[in-house]
């Protein structure tokens, strides 16, 4: 479809003027030289798509490259607002090819009868949705579950054969092959000849991502021909005996209860279009990851000392070097993207790759950081209705990969090469990827026993905050006589993640079963020590208990986090800090960083007694008479009504301490403005679900168009996580705030103990581990 040059009068100029050069954009405006140079089929942006727009997610985001006839978009709010959006923005352009062929490659085509047409990936609505909706079951996670051991078992074989050779084009010698194997095996396709099949693959994707010179578009036509009439084959003899396992015999077998959804076209487009879109970014995605991960040895290493981060460091290499870095979308109507105005019936290539190094979502977004809370943010797999539907099967492989590798060659580095890619927008991966290690030094020689230990798979997204790091236990030191003060350093004398006052980390209590969070309470400026103060609660669940009579100087230690979810408002004009007891942790930080930053402040301490109260000398040192110490048996308590009685503008109370002192205080706020009252909560007995006194209730996901019953003994986020849809949580229990999600409909009965009042009253975002609909129904952003 060609932009219509009618559109050009409703639209503003979207370019810089002062940057002029000869092109013209469809509003027949010039482009600016950048935009104008803009060529994706160019070495430098196979070499590193991000990089190569960098100036256009700085400076401009959303423009026109003419040598393409594109609309670019390049930040990450901006793709993500049209990957949600696919009735303004059409998905039916994603098979197209963008570069038209010649009339002679065209007949070649022809000749094969070639017919490609609507899979799910180019399908508008509300066709798509049906269709999605009826071949969905094989891709939920307790489908895939299935695949793991063969997965396994063919990653293992590979090794095996070039182990002892020390060198391999990882490649061609596993990483094209493995994942065709799966991707046959998901499908129900009988093994083909594997390297034609892989030739195909790479014709298609030239033939409709790629810029093949005339020369070259008559071999492509007729690899592409062969392959249009191999899948047409296949399908018929599926047809004859469509029972057994495969996502494509499902399809069949669907086609007859549901015709009209699953055509005899989407079939036959969705054989070929699979085999290709199974393995391809499969195979492209992990030797980018291994690419990634041995240009960064520390990185390396520590997925090799520790599997456990096997699955967040997938993730991160999909959001700092996915396999996919460009995908197409239609404008249906006039319409904005970044304040830009973008005509109807314009074409758009919006750059995940790009998207996923915008520093507006992703802190130090070019540092490949596998601890990352928020990798699996990144949009390689699209997001919204359209969504890869083989990501997990996808992250199953990459772990399974990864963890072979690092357990059988640790030792493996990248050998001296440059890399290479196949021309076209779309698909990105090296085509070889040599790496040598010395054979002699394959840990399997000597413990031979390593081959039978497995690390689970992780099906789903991971949470990027459930990622642990190990520490140790520096010094242990009674503050009272049930308060023990923990240093914590790395083991390897490297420093500890940053932090900012407010920040608790989780502490695996003996087991990952048994997390507790404590807050940070040393000086954030002091890189190489995490200082944690634990009250020992003999009556409690037992987290305490076993940090108090088991744990040793010299222990190691599994945290997880920094995280925070009780920040510092540094532009207050004045604070009150109010601390119950144990509740002073997190107030520590946040007093001291209100001294350095010179706001009026004060900070109120509650306990038993004096005896019973951490920290006392050491605040009185620091805080002076800003410091009030209320000790129950010194007849002093803390007057909240007395304290708090006229509300004043610019102050912002910040409270922890026990549940009843935490209750008292929301009352005597009452009259103040809006979220000056700001709490951390320690416990909390909101949450708990009790099947007897709910009810069942209906979730209608926007943007992934399907509808989710929670039932009365199901929480939401687990009623989420069963339909495929993910979902980071951690606490479970509404302290934590990691499993928000945005609420666009419906009446919300909040359980949490994270939100705000007036975040409450905004009614637009619940925690998913424990809130529910009030009502029968809600909307949700997902
Ligand atoms: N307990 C402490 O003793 N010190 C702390 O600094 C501390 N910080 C916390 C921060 C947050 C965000 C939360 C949710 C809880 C915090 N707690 C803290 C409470 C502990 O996590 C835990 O509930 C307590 O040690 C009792 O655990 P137990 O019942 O397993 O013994």
């Amino acid at each position: 479809m060609n932009i219509p040059a009618s559109s050009t009068a409703a639209s503003a100029c979207p370019v810089d003027h002062r940057a002029l050069s000869e092109a013209r954009s469809p509003t027949g405006c010039p482009v600016s030289h950048r935009a104008a140079a803009f060529d994706p089929f160019e070495d430098a942006y196979q070499q590193d798509p991000p990089e190569y727009v960098r100036w256009a997610r700085e400076e401009e985001p959303v423009f026109f490259s003419p040598k393409l006839g594109y609309w670019v978009v390049t930040r990450y709010d901006d793709i993500k607002a049209v990957f949600r959006d696919n009735l303004t923005f059409s998905p039916s352009i994603a098979l197209e090819k963008i570069t038209p062929t010649s009339e002679e490659a065209n007949a070649v085509l022809a000749s094969y009868n070639y017919a490609m047409n609507r899979t799910l990936v180019n399908e508008d609505e509300p066709a798509h949705m049906a269709r999605r909706r009826v071949l969905m079951e094989p891709f939920t996670p307790e489908a895939l579950k299935h695949h793991e051991p063969m997965v396994r078992e063919l990653a293992r074989a590979y090794v095996d054969r070039f182990i002892d050779d020390g060198k391999a084009d990882l490649v061609d010698q596993m990483l094209w092959e493995v994942p065709l194997t799966v991707a046959l095996h998901f499908l129900g396709v009988p093994e083909e000849d594997m390297d034609m099949l892989r030739q195909y693959s790479i014709a298609h994707t030239v033939n409709t991502w790629g810029r093949p010179r005339p020369e070259e578009q008559l071999k492509v036509a007729h690899a592409v021909g062969n392959f249009w009439q191999l899948a047409g084959k296949i399908l018929d003899k599926m047809r004859q005996d469509p029972s057994g396992p495969g996502w494509m015999k499902y399809g069949i077998r669907k086609q007859a209860e549901y015709p009209e959804v699953v055509t005899d076209s989407y079939l036959h487009s969705m054989m070929m279009a699979g085999i290709v879109a199974a393995h391809e970014t499969t195979a492209n995605a992990t030797a980018n990851a291994l690419k990634l991960l041995l240009q960064h040895p520390t990185a390396w290493r520590e997925i090799c000392e520790d599997p456990s981060l096997i699955p967040n460091a997938v993730e991160e290499c999909l959001r700092h070097n996915g396999s996919v870095p460009a995908w197409r979308r239609l404008a249906t109507k006039d319409v904005q993207i970044g304040g830009i105005d973008i005509p109807a019936g314009s074409k758009l290539l919006i750059v995940m790759a790009s998207a996923n190094h915008d520093q507006r979502h992703f802190d130090d977004a070019d540092m490949l950081d596998i601890r990352r809370a928020n990798s699996s943010d990144h949009l390689t797999f699209g997001y919204g209705a359209h969504q890869c539907m083989g990501k997990n099967l996808a992250r199953m492989e990459m772990q399974i990969f990864l963890e072979e590798l690092t357990r059988r060659l640790p030792h493996m580095r990248l050998c001296e090469q440059s890399f290479t890619y196949v021309p076209n927008t779309s698909f990105r991966g090296p085509e070889h990827l040599l790496v040598e290690w010395d054979p002699a030094q394959n840990p399997e020689r000597a413990n031979p026993a390593l081959l039978e230990s497995v690390s689970p798979v992780r099906i789903g997204e991971p949470s990027g905050h459930a990622i642990s790091r190990t520490v140790v236990v520096d010094s242990i030191e009674p503050l009272t006589s049930e308060i023990m003060r923990l240093r914590l350093v790395a083991p390897d004398g490297r420093p500890m993640p940053r932090w900012l006052p407010g920040s608790h980390i989780d502490v695996e209590c003996g087991t990952p079963e048994l997390s507790r969070q404590y807050s940070l309470c040393g000086d954030p400026a002091d890189p190489a020590t995490l200082e944690i103060a634990v009250l020992h609660e003999p009556e409690g669940r037992g987290g305490s208990r076993w940090i108090h009579q088991a744990l040793k100087p010299g222990d190691r230690l599994k945290i997880r986090g920094p995280r925070n979810h009780f920040r510092f408002d540094e532009t207050a004009k004045k604070v009150i800090f109010i601390a119950g007891g144990i509740g002073i942790t997190p107030i520590i930080a946040m007093a001291r960083r209100a001294r350095e930053l010179g706001i009026d402040y004060a900070l109120h301490y509650s306990g038993r007694s004096r005896a019973t109260m951490a920290y006392l000398d050491e605040l009185s040192k620091l805080h002076g008479d800003r410091l009030h110490v209320h000790a129950g048996d010194e007849g002093r308590r803390n007057d909240f009504s007395a304290l708090l009685r006229s509300p004043e503008a610019g102050t912002h109370i910040y409270a922890c301490g026990p549940l009843r002192m935490l209750e008292a205080l929301e009352q005597c706020c009452a009259s103040w403005p809006e979220d000056a009252l700001r709490i951390e909560h320690f416990e909390s007995s909101r949450g708990t679900l009790d099947p007897a006194k709910e009810h069942a209730f209906e979730v209608e996901l926007k943007d992934s168009g399907i509808t989710v019953t929670v039932p009365a003994g199901q929480t939401l986020l687990d009623a989420l996580r069963g339909a495929n849809i993910d979902v980071q949580s951690d606490c479970g229990e509404g302290l934590c705030g990691s499993c928000e999600v945005r609420v666009l409909a419906g009446k919300i009965d909040h359980r949490d103990v994270v939100l705000t009042r007036s975040e409450r009253e905004a009614n637009n975002k619940m925690m998913a581990c424990c809130s529910r609909a009030a009502g029968s129904k809600l909307t949700l952003e997902l």
